[in-house]
């Protein structure tokens, strides 16, 4: 007989699994405590956070991979780097990192960033990828309630065959953190329910502690965080340099918090 190394397991099986596995999982988080559009830096970091504190919490990507412009530095070179205390945040995901000069520190955006998906996973965010913001949910009091959802190949069909409805997922919270196109706000400001600016001129110095800042409840039901918090304001940009994104990410996770204390109560 001929000895094999793998299991008798057929295509039907494997189907199978992947069908029901999708489907448990995005039936559970129809119904989510937190959604957040976006799986840049900012957005992984609030995931990890919300649900290593046991809130149900789903990550919307369009693309096939996570991570946004945390993979690369600037200029299509693989460092990133971090104004302190950005640094901490590495220290907390076990990257490791060179001191440049003081106050600055550098790392591979490749190691940085697998640590930070993996850390979210390992925190228990699901995520849904291939799969674009489309609208949003507004319920009573203009209460950002949910998000209309469809697959990102939809938006490069033809013309002719793109009726394909999307799907709308309902959640406590939504996070916008799809970064430079701030794209869940301006589906509101396409409300006239909110005015955006679009970001700023670089500079470094003012721009990451105003991201912070400013990181919060834009309207009801909807915290914004990341460089979507630079278009809103008008705030100036930062380049390549990603503490910011991570402390957003912690700060709009500790405003979530403290709002879904207050819906629970
Ligand atoms: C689903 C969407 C949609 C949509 C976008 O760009 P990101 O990395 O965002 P941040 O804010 O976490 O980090 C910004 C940082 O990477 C950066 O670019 C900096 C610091 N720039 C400074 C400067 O001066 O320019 O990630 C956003 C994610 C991406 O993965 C997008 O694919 C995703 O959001 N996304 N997902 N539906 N409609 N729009």
């Amino acid at each position: 007989m001929e000895k094999k190394i793998f299991s008798d397991v057929g295509e039907k099986e494997v189907t199978r699994a992947i069908v029901e596995g999708f489907a448990k999982t995005f039936n559970e988080y129809v119904e989510s405590d937190v959604i957040i559009i976006g799986g840049g830096p900012s957005g992984l970091m609030a995931g990890r956070e919300l649900a290593s504190s046991g809130f149900k919490t789903l990550i919307v990507e369009r693309n096939n991979y996570l991570g946004g412009g945390f993979w690369i530095g600037g200029y299509l070179m693989n460092k990133v780097t971090v104004r302190a205390p950005g640094q901490e945040v590495l220290d907390e995901l076990g990257v490791p990192y060179e001191e440049v000069i003081e106050g600055l520190y550098m790392t591979d955006g490749p190691h940085a960033c697998s640590r930070l998906i993996a850390s979210a996973c390992d925190a228990g965010v699901k995520i849904i990828n291939m799969t674009k913001f489309d609208d949003i949910v507004i319920r009573e009091g203009n209460r950002v309630s949910g998000v209309v959802i469809n697959w990102t190949p939809v938006s490069a069909l033809p013309r002719e065959i793109t009726c394909v409805d999307p799907v709308a997922l309902e959640s406590k919270m939504v996070v916008d953190a799809t970064g430079h196109d701030a794209s869940v706000v301006s589906k509101l400001e396409e409300r006239g329910l909110i005015k955006t600016k679009g970001y700023g001129a670089m500079w470094v110095e003012k721009s990451e502690d105003l991201v912070v800042e400013y990181t919060g409840e834009v309207h009801p039901g909807l915290v914004v965080m990341g460089m979507a918090v630079s278009t809103l304001y008008g705030l100036p940009r930062m380049g390549p340099t990603f503490g910011a994104m991570l402390l957003s990410g912690k700060k709009g996770a500790e405003v979530i918090k403290e709002k879904m204390a207050v819906v629970s109560k």
